[in-house]
């Protein structure tokens, strides 16, 4: 098998970090390589661009400067480690990508996929990834895990129909693409979905 670009998804508080850790876990122990990176960030300067994302208070990107930004971060880590880690055959896990920027900025801001389609292409030519992972839970039990976790960032505070746009954008992209997108119930205990979710990787990677 080619080495697998998997990505996780949801909305906060879902689980996608639990999860990676557990996934991370099982690959390790079958001797599988990989890196372990997210979105927006996994290189210094697509952190630092994260940054400017997630903790601008004073002047507030617009939705298209936040569309912008999210993919000149992607452009930087898709070509310094996304890639690079693939051509020497490792697996790459990464907490977010794409799907997320048709889901936030395309379904919570109402920027037109259209765009986030000319600047996927732009800047990812064909590179999409092998297999996403959409944990799924109800809006309302995503924030207030997220809420219990930490305090929240300024896309984290935006309101409950914010994020139920995000997640019907979520669902809408996996039933538009059944061969990539694995949606996963995150409600369950931890232990539980992370049960589920390695038995159907098991079956889908004959690992
Ligand atoms: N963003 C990102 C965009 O707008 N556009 C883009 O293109 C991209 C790439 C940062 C932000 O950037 C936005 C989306 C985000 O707002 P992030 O760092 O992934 O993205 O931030 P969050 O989604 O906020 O990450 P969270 O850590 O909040 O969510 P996770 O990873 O889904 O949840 P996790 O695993 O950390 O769990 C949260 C809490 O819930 C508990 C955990 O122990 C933890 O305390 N928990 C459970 N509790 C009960 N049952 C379970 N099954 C549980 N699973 C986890």
């Amino acid at each position: 098998m080619k080495p697998q670009f998997v990505t996780l998804e949801g909305v906060e508080g879902a689980g996608k970090s639990t999860q990676k850790s557990a996934l991370c876990h099982w690959l390790r122990a079958r001797g599988v390589p990989f890196i372990e990176t997210r979105e927006p960030g996994g290189t210094p300067l697509a952190e630092a661009i994260r940054g400017l994302l997630l903790h601008t208070d004073e002047d507030p990107p617009t939705a298209l400067t936040e569309l912008l930004l999210m993919f000149a971060a992607r452009a930087q880590h898709l070509e310094t480690r996304i890639q690079t880690a693939l051509a020497a055959g490792t697996w790459v896990i990464c907490d977010r990508f794409t799907d997320a920027t048709f889901a936030y900025q395309g379904g919570g801001r109402g920027c037109p996929w259209a765009w986030i389609e000319t600047l996927e292409s732009l800047v990812q030519g064909t590179v999409r990834p092998d297999t996403t992972i959409i944990f799924d839970v109800p809006v309302d039990v995503g924030l207030s895990r997220a809420a219990a976790r930490s305090e929240a960032d300024r896309i984290e505070r935006e309101d409950a129909v914010f994020f139920e746009r995000v997640r019907e954008a979520y669902l809408r992209r996996a039933e538009a693409d059944p061969e990539r997108f694995i949606v996963v119930d995150g409600t369950p205990p931890e232990t539980q979905v992370t049960e589920h979710l390695l038995a159907t990787l098991a079956t889908r990677w004959a690992l």
